[in-house]
């Protein structure tokens, strides 16, 4: 009666379905990027991207002068990395393609031998042990050529981006399922134009990262619509672009409304083109942008209005939403005539808000992580309420710490403390969560802090020229919890903390 024995054990299983397990289809994963960890800067006929531009022309803005021209060295060690994924256990491994080493004049005429090499490698290897690649197209590093013609500020951009994307889909979409076109357009639009942290280092608030915001947005949707048209068909893989959101909460109850509009400056830029029915810009912050644009004395705004056609291309691009999530920032109104420093570091200027934190939000050593697990739950149902019952995966989530502990505990309960709000997002939310990746794989090149900031369930050892890579507790931990597809892990380092 092997129907019956068959009807009990998928009962049970139903049953056994524990608070703490995740569901079935569930799936994890760890990310790193390609200048965050490749390193081979100029081997290979790669050609420089404006990280490297940025980290060889100003040194003095990152920490140590460090650069990325070796940082894990995962050119030459693709397949130790290989290695670690499997002894995770990992379901997927998200990686990005350098653009410069694949494409190295930015444009589809010239594609290189060595660049397909180095990705076919990869990707084959992660498919022997089971892995599916999750690919990230672009995290960060755009071709210094495309730069020296504006790069993301001029609007071909997006064109030159989806040429490159459509390369990427013909050698890879067979065997890669899972795509990112654009990784945090919030970084190298916002972050980059307003504060010049981030490369290409030129500082234009309020202009250029708006005109970067909408360029990204045609960019991802134009890739988008090639897999669409050109691809799905043969391959069925999804694409999605993966945002990075602070939570965002009101500092006091007077503040809500302050809270709401900053909530669609960070999150609204970035999803509401493509994730809404009405699709462009969130309206209250095009209205606003518009008025203050006025006020500048400017006869138009400083936010590139879409087109009717732009607002087609872009609206429903996804398959699902990819979402970055670390940390968080309260939200008030600023006083008349306070001075407000740049978006989304400080606070806002054109919604005149300012960002700040709660002494109860323990910081992890790094100057802009604060712990606040509760708010990674409050987010996912945001995000379900304002762009409908989507599937989300989180594309990062992860914790700093600038020492070397090998026994990382605070990096345990952090991840702890955020799958289980994940959990509860899921069972008490209903948010469809699809699955979880860490960031990062390994300790690499942390952009402006250089290699002071670690990520990593792997420390990694950058004095060595081998770059030795050793498990922390982190890594023990996470293995555990994916093997058992559960919270309820019977492991040493719960115990301890
Ligand atoms: C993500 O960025 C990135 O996708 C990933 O590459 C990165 O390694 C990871 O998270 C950890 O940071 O020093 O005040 O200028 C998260 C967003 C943007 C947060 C840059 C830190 C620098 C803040 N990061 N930001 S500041």
């Amino acid at each position: 009666m092997w129907w019956l024995k068959a009807a009990v054990i998928s009962v049970s299983v139903f049953l056994v379905l524990g608070e703490r397990d995740f569901p079935l289809g569930f799936i994890f994963g760890a990310a790193t990027s390609a200048y965050q960890v490749e390193g081979a800067w100029n081997v290979g006929g790669k050609s420089c991207s404006i990280w490297d531009t940025f980290v060889h022309t100003y040194p003095e803005r990152i920490v140590d002068n460090a650069t990325g021209n070796i940082a894990c060295d995962s050119y030459n060690k693709w397949k130790t990395d290989v290695e670690l994924a499997s002894e995770l256990g990992l379901h997927f491994y998200r990686f990005s393609i350098s653009w410069s080493r694949l494409l190295p004049n930015g444009f589809p005429n010239n594609i290189s031998e060595d660049g397909k090499r180095y990705y076919n490698n990869l990707i084959d290897a992660l498919l022997e042990k089971r892995i599916q690649p999750l690919v990230t197209l672009y995290h960060f590093d755009l071709p210094q050529s495309l730069q020296d013609f504006g790069g993301w500020t001029n609007p071909l951009v997006a064109d030159w981006f989806a040429h490159y994307a459509r390369v990427a889909f013909s050698l890879f979409g067979d065997r890669v399922k899972f795509w990112i076109t654009l990784n945090e357009p919030i970084t190298f639009c916002d972050i980059a134009y307003n504060s010049g942290s981030q490369a290409p280092g030129y500082i234009s608030p309020g202009v250029g990262n708006y005109i970067c915001n909408k360029n990204a947005m045609l960019a991802h949707a134009k890739a988008y619509r090639i897999y669409d048209k050109e691809f799905r068909s043969k391959y069925n893989g999804k694409v999605s672009i993966a945002n990075e959101i602070f939570w965002l909460e009101a500092d006091t109850v007077n503040d809500e409304e302050a809270a709401e509009k900053a909530r669609q400056l960070m999150a609204g830029m970035y999803c509401h083109p493509i994730f809404t029915k009405q699709g462009g810009w969130p309206p209250v912050i095009e209205r606003i942008i518009a008025e203050k644009s006025k006020e500048n004395g400017l006869p138009y705004s400083r936010l590139p209005p879409y087109t009717e056609e732009e607002i087609e291309l872009v609206k429903g691009t996804f398959d699902f939403m990819g979402l970055n999530f670390y940390t968080s920032r309260t939200v008030r109104n600023a006083k008349p005539g306070e001075e407000i420093g740049p978006w989304p570091l400080i606070g806002s200027s054109d919604i005149d808000v300012i960002l700040g934190v709660r002494p109860q939000w323990k910081q992890t050593g790094v100057s802009w992580f604060y712990i606040y697990p509760e708010a990674f739950r409050k987010q996912l149902a945001w995000l379900k309420k304002e762009y409908g019952d989507i599937e989300i995966l989180i594309t990062e989530n992860g914790c700093a710490s600038s020492n070397l502990d090998v026994d990382d505990k605070v990096r345990v309960q952090y991840y702890k403390d955020h799958l289980e709000q994940v959990l509860l997002a899921i069972n008490e939310d209903g948010v469809r969560v699809m699955g979880y990746t860490v960031w990062s794989l390994m300790d690499n090149f942390e952009w402006s802090d250089g290699y002071s900031v670690k990520f990593g369930m792997y420390d990694v050892d950058f004095d060595s020229p081998n770059r030795t890579r050793t498990p922390r507790s982190s890594a023990d931990y996470y293995a555990s919890v994916i093997k058992r597809h559960s919270l309820d892990v019977n492991n040493k380092i719960i115990d301890k903390l």
